[in-house]
């Protein structure tokens, strides 16, 4: 089972890469703004989860640099996760506000549908 999920990943984690998506361009203003805002989310994840992938390729497609947390390699991301997010489950995106509260979003479709909500470029 080990050698399969090994496999697996391994494959993932290629085809991720063959296949990389284009990230969007923006005037670097705009784009300095959105990292300043981006660097108060952390993405915890595993390295070869398909949907850690998923959310990792349209982090990548919109542009958006979120710093990432491994929880399998990395015992204090782990025990953070756990801690803060409630349960061993990834990925799970950590947002803090500017006012220090902070939330996390576990599933994959969520977290996408508020990196979209929140940094997608207007549509005209
Ligand atoms: N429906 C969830 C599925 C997430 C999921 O199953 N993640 C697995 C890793 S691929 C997990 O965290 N398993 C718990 C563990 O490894 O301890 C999503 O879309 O995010």
């Amino acid at each position: 089972m080990f050698v399969i999920r090994w496999i697996l990943g391994k494959i993932i984690l290629f085809l991720d890469a063959v296949f990389s998506p284009t990230g969007i361009k923006r005037p670097a203003e705009q784009q300095a703004s959105i990292d300043t805002q981006t660097a108060q989310l952390t993405l915890y994840q595993y390295l070869a989860c398909p949907f850690c992938v998923k959310v990792r390729r349209a982090m990548k497609r919109q542009s958006l640099n979120i710093e990432t947390r491994d929880a399998k390699r990395n015992d204090q991301f782990r025990e953070e996760l756990v801690q803060g997010g409630g349960k061993l489950k990834v990925p799970c995106l950590r947002i803090e506000d500017e006012g220090g509260d902070i939330r996390w979003i576990y599933d994959s479709s969520n977290i996408i549908s508020y990196l979209e909500q929140s940094f997608a470029p207007a549509h005209k």
